[in-house]
């Protein structure tokens, strides 16, 4: 019979990788943990209980809130209050950070940036959605946290991963360490790890990308596109175009297969779609960590410098010698770039 080494016992076995760690860090990804497996239970039966649809409030992206959005949001923002590691929570969800000023977490010494469920406009046709978080250690001392708490490149993160709540539901994580999966088995309750060191391969063959812009991307990504169309058997394997317009499903399968996944910038999106803070820094963090590259196109992701909580910012991540490849038709190709 296998046994499988839960997260709780991976996360303390690992602890040794902290030397000066006196637990926090370990108490905080529990306690992540735990959010994740209550948020999967509502994400497995949106279908059947009330929490469909539409919230009738919006964001602060000015987009409609579903139900599991500000559920998901709720369950976090819980876990990490309750857990007392954490002094200050920046979320896609509320346009300001949330500051825990408890007796116990006010001096706490982690800071989180987290996307409690992103892609959540599949949630109502049954398509994978996720969470993505990112750890950073607070940098002012006393009182309660500062800005620049938050606004911290993402070459400064402690901890990265997300859960995709997809036909199994998995936690991908890194401490710095490496890149580590445990899927959850709904029999016991526990995340259990079944992807050891995951390693994304140098080359892949997948490209993600919403082709629906294509009219408004500059000429080098229209031409990287076309390169991956092409048609050369004498020389490589045809790619695969897959985009299922959930960013950590996206990532999930390329990190595994090899692959790109691309979110320029356009002329109506001049910083393109995604978030610096909560949705690419920890990406790219988990995919560098895996082997992979991600950048804005001309630079590294991680050395980005934040300057406001919702920044965007482009991002081509994944298989390293795709990264590049993209990479030399944007400096080829487009003025300036
Ligand atoms: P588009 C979901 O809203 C998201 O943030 C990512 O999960 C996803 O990859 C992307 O946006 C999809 O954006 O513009 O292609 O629908």
């Amino acid at each position: 019979m296998t046994t499988f080494k839960t997260l709780g016992q991976f996360i303390i076995e690992k602890q040794a990788d902290f030397p000066y760690a006196k637990g926090e860090l370990s108490r905080l990804l529990r306690d992540i943990g735990i959010a994740a497996k209550i948020v999967n239970r509502e994400v497995n039966k949106a279908g059947l209980g009330d929490i469909l649809g539409d919230a009738g409030a919006v964001n602060v992206q000015g987009e409609g809130q579903k139900k599991l959005d500000v559920y998901a949001d709720e369950q976090f923002i819980r876990a990490l209050t309750s857990g007392g590691e954490c002094c200050v929570v920046a979320s896609e969800e509320h346009e300001h950070p949330i500051y825990i000023n408890s007796d116990v977490s006010k001096n706490a010494k982690y800071i989180v940036c987290i996307d409690p469920l992103d892609g959540s406009s599949n949630i109502d046709v049954n398509v994978s959605v996720g969470t993505i978080f990112s750890i950073y250690r607070r940098r002012s001392t006393g009182g309660q946290a500062m800005p620049e708490d938050i606004l911290q490149p993402g070459n400064q993160q402690v901890a990265a991963g997300y859960v995709v709540y997809g036909s199994s539901t998995m936690l991908v994580y890194t401490t710095g360490n490496g890149v580590n999966g445990f899927t959850l088995d709904p029999s016991i309750g526990e995340f259990c790890l079944s992807h050891p060191d995951i390693r994304i391969p140098d080359q892949g063959y997948i490209y993600s990308i919403n082709e629906g812009n294509y009219k408004k991307f500059s000429e080098g990504i229209k031409k990287y596109i076309k390169y991956c169309e092409a048609e050369d058997p004498q020389t490589r394997r045809p790619y695969a175009s897959r985009y299922i317009g959930s960013l950590v499903a996206d990532i999930h399968r390329n990190l595994l297969l090899g692959g790109i996944y691309m979110y320029p910038h356009t002329l109506s999106h001049p910083q393109g779609k995604l978030r610096l803070l909560y949705e690419c820094n920890p990406i790219a963090f988990i995919v560098e960590q895996a082997g992979g590259k991600a950048t804005n196109g001309t630079e590294r992701i991680l050395d980005l410098i934040p300057n406001q909580l919702h920044q965007r910012c482009p991002c081509f991540m994944g298989s390293k010698q795709m990264v590049d490849m993209v990479e030399s038709f944007i400096q080829r190709v487009d003025p300036a770039s």
